[in-house]
């Protein structure tokens, strides 16, 4: 493969994170093999990171430098070390590389690190400055390519500090800190630019990257949000008729259809952030193959989103767990706890018409429950966290855990009742056989029925559309993030 844009080899000990670094910034999480095993990549390994389809940067993926107090040694007897003469004692090493079987490891990448422009070089800062690091440093100072040193497993990296002062007596200042496994915009970006500090010449090309990654961030959060968003609408104004002696029927009919509308947004946010063929188990994430581990109609999600169903509960059961009833546009518990509001409902029905407010007073409606409607906003939510600041080499599992789901929007409240109101919102209702013109006649009188509901929030100023609900609640996601 010939190496287009910048050629940077990324060196280091073996288990630095070498392989996970490109994983993590060619956001592909089958690149290459990870594993604690010392050893793991054998060859060199070459992958492009492109900016508006133009390879922008070619990666080295290398073999980890094991015995590098042998490999100094050598290369202090062939060259000696009179100033500048350093890399022709790698140059000689390297023509007879065959002689020494023991250093195969290491001439692989000394041969790539002469073909390269830049090295990326890992260290584990959990480690202290041992010998074998500081000959490793000797070594690599004798190829004459700029240094981005960068320091990985941060968050467990004591000798930070230790490793960057070395980093400064020996002249790299361009120093980064940035966890391989995690998906850290910022980290990624400085790394960028200490490339254009350190390669001039190419400063414009690495520019246009670091802003098409900034835009393809800023696309993939908003398109994750608005996947949630169309989700919690087409699944919140869903209502479907039941007819007496159907409901149990109804109702599973129902539970099927939202849940195969929350796989298929959950799907659509693994694709979006290019996860999608990674083989997540239900080990790694909650969500295996794009399906949910735990469903969504089993009350040990509510729990575990740390969702409080309250008194409903009981009531749900008995129609089909996260299934309201509602009686005329109302859920039958909120019907029976309001009665004077029920008034008010039956008042505004019957306004367009007996006829109709007679028919409307006999029908009744399933819909989804609200704290099933919640559990869905929470775990989509978390899903697009997490998806967002999981970098492609990470191996971590994770669970969810109901402390750390953030608080409801302000506005939640006002949008379930704007839900309730506008079934027309949803497209997931059609399917439930045709809406013949009694229904839509119906549809139309609880709908004004609610919104009469709405009156008495003086200060209601509610989203007045489909779109600007969706447009409400994408910003609420994305002010999360
Ligand atoms: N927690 C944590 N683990 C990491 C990080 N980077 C790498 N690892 C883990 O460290 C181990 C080694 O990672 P690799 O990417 O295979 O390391 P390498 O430098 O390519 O190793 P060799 O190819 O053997 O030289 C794997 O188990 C990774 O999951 C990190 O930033 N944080
Ligand atoms: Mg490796």
């Amino acid at each position: 493969m010939s190496a287009k844009g910048v050629r940077i080899a990324v060196v280091g000990h073996t288990n630095t994170g070498k392989t996970s670094l490109l994983r993590t910034l060619l956001r592909d999480s089958e690149f290459g093999e990870i594993s604690s095993r010392p050893g793991t990549t054998r060859h060199v390994e070459a992958a492009e990171i492109l900016a508006a389809g133009v390879p922008v940067i070619t990666l080295f993926d290398t073999p980890g430098l094991e015995d590098s107090m042998g490999l100094l040694s050598l290369l202090e007897e062939l060259g000696g070390r009179p100033q500048g003469a350093g890399i022709e004692s790698i140059r000689r090493f390297l023509a007879s590389a065959g002689d020494y079987p023991q250093l195969a490891q290491e001439a692989k990448v000394l041969r790539q690190l002469l073909a390269c422009d830049l090295m990326f070089y890992l260290v584990d800062a959990r480690e202290p400055l041992l010998g074998k690091y500081l000959d490793e440093l000797a070594i690599l100072a004798l190829a004459a390519r700029p240094v981005v040193p960068v320091l990985n497993f941060i968050e467990q990296g004591h000798y930070q500090d230790a490793w960057r002062r070395q980093f400064a007596r020996l002249g790299l200042h361009a120093v980064v800190a940035f966890d391989t496994v995690v998906y850290d915009r910022e980290g990624e970006k400085r790394l960028y630019q200490k490339i254009q500090t350190l390669l001039e010449p190419h400063y414009d090309s690495i520019q246009r990257l670091i802003d098409e990654r900034e835009q393809d961030w800023q696309q993939r959060r908003r398109g994750g949000a608005e996947h949630i968003a169309r989700l919690l609408v087409e699944v919140g104004a869903l209502r479907v008729r039941a007819d007496a002696g159907l409901q149990q029927q109804m109702a599973e009919q129902l539970q099927n259809r939202v849940r195969r509308a929350e796989n298929n947004c959950a799907r659509s946010l693994l694709a979006l952030f290019r996860f999608a063929d990674q083989k997540l188990t239900g080990e790694v994430l909650p969500v295996s193959n794009g399906l949910w581990t735990l469903d969504l109609f089993d009350p040990n999600t509510l729990k575990q989103l740390g969702v409080d169903v309250g008194a409903g509960a009981a009531k749900g059961a008995a129609i089909g767990a996260g299934i309201d009833l509602m009686v005329g546009g109302m859920s039958l518990g909120l019907a029976t706890g309001l009665g004077a509001l029920v008034g008010a409902t039956w008042g505004a029905a019957r306004r367009h018409g007996s006829d109709l407010a007679a028919r409307l007073r006999g029908h009744r409606f399933l819909c989804v429950d609200e704290p099933t409607l919640r559990a869905i906003w929470l775990r989509q939510r978390w899903l697009l966290e997490t998806l967002d600041t999981r970098g492609h080499a990470s191996q971590r599992a994770l669970a969810i855990k109901p402390e750390q789901m953030p608080a409801m929007p302000d506005a939640w409240p006002v949008w379930i009742k704007l839900l309730r109101a506008h079934p027309d919102w949803s497209t997931l209702s059609v399917g439930n056989g045709p809406i013949d013109s009694i229904e839509a006649g119906l549809q139309a009188a609880v709908r004004s029925a609610s919104s009469e509901l709405l009156q008495p929030d003086a200060g209601f100023s509610g989203p007045k559309t489909r779109s600007a609900l969706v447009r409400e609640m994408v910003m609420a996601l994305q002010g999360s993030g």
